[in-house]
């Protein structure tokens, strides 16, 4: 990666002598852009500029890293929280040119892996991901802003696939019309989605709302758990969000930029691992809404991330940066071929959630 000249004014906003760090793009997200700091002498930063049409509210978020942080200091003093660090204004972030930047500190040895490699690694991070929630569980719930409204909310997310196939130019339409038919056949996703989330004891709590593998630090050498990073979404929601995300991220090898359908596979061990590290830290806290829900969570998030790609595919690649143009069509097949396995191998995958609930 070649070195990237930033401004005077974001390194001065933070106190930071700009001659002294190399800066370089850093991971892979869709929508903030990141940017590695690294000085001679083993100091580095992780700096990211906001995505402000995504996150239209900077100042919710910085609320949100706030309120955890404070809360989780006082009640798990080891916990290692990665909050932003401040300007020297006593900001959580900075503003220039009308670009929104923050900076967080660079947790070293440790290593953020774009795919599960190993089973173990799986495990490591449901448990990373259980026990933000389970630390959170006292946590002063209502006062979390909602950072983006409706972000897991499939009935809309739904309807926006409907008028996306209401409003579609002719040309993607018809190139889509298989895959659309294949989304719309399992409509019953949302109705189920439409069923449960009005139940009362299907509660909100602080869920991350991104758990892919990446957003999990290990440690570079044993693998263990170290943290969650990336926590912009972190506000109430349900336990589906999490736990979905994992099983649509960790247990095929394909990830969803693969385009060779073959290799998409349910590993049942990165399954039962995933499961089983969520479960260590929320076994007991789980209510009974919630844990007949386990199975379900994966295929709620990948027909809601499949109907993002194609919903996106629709309006002419609004939201997701692509590399070429039917990037968003074949990223929603992606999720479709995932579900349609995910669901020929229910029996198999509840047998594994029923032995590790207890
Ligand atoms: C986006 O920016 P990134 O890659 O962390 C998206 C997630 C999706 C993900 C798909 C705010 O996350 O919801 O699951 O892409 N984040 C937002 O890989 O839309
Ligand atoms: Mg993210």
């Amino acid at each position: 990666m070649e070195n990237i000249t930033l401004a005077p004014e974001i390194y001065r906003a933070f106190g930071l002598d700009r001659n002294r760090f190399i800066a370089k793009r850093f991971g892979h997200g869709y929508i903030n852009r990141t940017y590695l700091l690294q000085s001679s002498n083993e100091e580095s930063y992780i700096l990211q500029r906001i995505n402000t049409q995504v996150f239209t509210s900077p100042e919710a978020i910085a609320s949100n890293y706030r309120l955890a942080a404070d809360f989780l200091k006082r009640r798990y003093p080891d916990y290692l929280f990665v909050a932003p660090l401040l300007t020297v204004d006593q900001k959580e972030y900075c503003i220039w040119n009308d670009e929104y930047w923050r900076l967080l500190p660079y947790i070293p040895h440790t290593l953020a892996l774009d795919a599960a490699t190993a089973p173990e690694q799986a495990y490591e991070a449901a448990r990373q991901f259980g026990r933000l929630t389970r630390y959170l569980h006292d946590a002063p719930l209502h006062q979390f802003q909602v950072v983006i409204p409706n972000f897991h909310n499939l009935t809309l997310r739904y309807s926006q696939l409907q008028e996306a196939i209401r409003n579609a130019r002719e040309e993607r339409r018809e190139y889509a019309e298989e895959l659309i038919e294949g989304f719309l056949d399992y409509s019953s996703i949302a109705i189920h989605f439409e069923e449960i989330k009005t139940e009362k004891s299907f509660p909100d709590r602080l869920i991350h709302h991104d758990a892919k593998m990446n957003n999990v630090l290990l440690d570079e050498k044993t693998f263990k758990g170290i943290c969650v990073i990336d926590l912009d979404t972190l506000m109430p929601g349900k336990i589906i969000s999490d736990l979905g995300d994992m099983i649509r991220t960790y247990v095929s090898p394909a990830s969803e930029e693969e385009r060779d359908f073959s290799k998409i596979e349910i590993r049942e061990s990165y399954f039962e691992a995933l499961i089983q590290g969520y479960l260590d830290e929320l076994r007991d806290l789980l209510t009974p809404v919630e844990k007949e829900a386990l199975f379900y969570a994966g295929l709620f998030m990948t027909y809601m991330q499949g109907i993002r790609f194609l919903t996106d595919f629709l309006n002419e690649d609004i939201y997701y940066p692509i590399q070429y143009p039917e990037h968003n069509f074949y990223r929603a097949k992606n999720q479709l071929i995932l579900l349609q396995q995910l669901i020929a191998k229910q029996d198999t995958l509840q047998a594994i959630i029923r032995k590790h609930l207890h």
